[in-house]
């Protein structure tokens, strides 16, 4: 795809993941916000090999989400892809339905259980390590936030990672500056980040998270397997990113948009994405809101008929 279709592509998700959360009441709408272009470029931007309608291929890479509550980006792009039918995410969060508030291996495509910070790295680490052990050319992925670095598990499966020489390893560090609760720098400071990762044995790259550009280049290093060492990709994001009053805002974590608000997050999204039909141009937030859900099945068909 080239890097307009990306954009696209993710102005597209963007708006998904806010039709999900609304109509479920709940959802982490900012954390998902924060690695849309890393989800884009990894899945759409050609470096991953993953078969959508074959989730258990053998010779398939794996992808962990390690800051697992970030993963209505994940089901957007699933779904979008085929790993399962679109209108499970109508179900998003429901008793019993397929995708929780945090990925499970019982959704087809998903690769490990997270949601319980620190635990992605290590997992993808074990990966690593088994595709080395059996000579298999794949390579695994893993997309963790910056809060989740003030996880000391994180620091053991970085150790661990380099020590193997795991380069068909790459992490992909979510680094938008902001955990829960507060700015990671006033909880429990990370920088220097680069020089830390370095000094734990790690090829690393520092770049825009939000650019494809930069995206592309860091995962085309990856695949090229141009380093004998892990890679961990700094890609510098901004929580939220998408709907102004979201984007860097300690307020924005699990919060979900309420009135007003959720007629100019849908506003911004739908300028980046102007989708037919679809019409936020009101002051009235609860009509809105009714709009919204009234409209969201048919939002779906709409979106499957014209790739159809
Ligand atoms: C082990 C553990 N401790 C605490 C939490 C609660 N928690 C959920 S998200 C979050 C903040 C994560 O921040 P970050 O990794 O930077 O992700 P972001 O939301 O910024 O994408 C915390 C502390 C958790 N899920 N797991
Ligand atoms: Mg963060």
């Amino acid at each position: 795809m080239i890097t307009q279709n990306l954009e696209q592509k993710a102005a597209e998700l963007r708006l998904q993941i806010l039709l999900t959360a609304l109509k479920a009441g709940k959802g982490h709408v900012p954390p998902a916000f924060s690695w849309v272009e890393i989800g884009v470029a990894l899945f759409y931007g050609g470096h991953l090999n993953i078969r959508p309608h074959e989730p258990q291929w053998e010779g398939r890479d794996r992808f962990i989400l390690s800051k697992g509550h970030g993963c209505l980006t994940l089901y957007a792009i699933m779904a979008d892809l085929g790993f399962f039918p679109k209108t499970e995410l109508e179900n998003f969060c429901s008793p019993g339905s397929l995708l929780a508030g945090h990925p499970d291996t019982n959704i087809p495509g998903v690769e490990g259980i997270s949601g319980s910070l620190g635990h992605g790295l290590g997992v993808s680490a074990g990966l690593a390590l088994g595709a080395k052990l059996y000579s298999s050319p794949w390579n695994v992925v893993t997309v963790l936030g910056d809060g989740e670095c003030q996880e000391g598990s994180v620091w053991e499966a970085a150790m661990f990672a380099s020590h193997h020489r795991l380069n068909n390893l790459m992490a992909i560090l979510d680094r938008n500056g902001l955990g829960a609760t507060n700015y990671t720098e006033q909880s429990t400071a990370l920088e220097p980040l680069v020089d830390k990762w370095n000094a734990f044995g790690w090829e690393v790259m520092k770049i825009d998270g939000h650019s494809f550009h930069e995206l592309h280049a860091a995962m085309t290093a990856f695949r090229q397997r141009t380093f004998l060492k892990p890679l961990m990709v700094v890609a510098q994001t901004v929580k939220g990113k998408g709907v102004s009053f979201m984007e860097g805002s300690v307020d924005w974590h699990h919060r979900m948009p309420k009135g007003k608000e959720v007629d100019e997050a849908l506003q911004e999204l739908k300028q980046a994405h102007s989708l037919p039909g679809f019409s936020a141009n009101t002051g009235d937030g609860s009509w809105l809101m009714i709009f919204v859900m009234r409209h969201f099945t048919r939002y779906f068909k709409w979106s499957q008929g014209i790739r159809a």
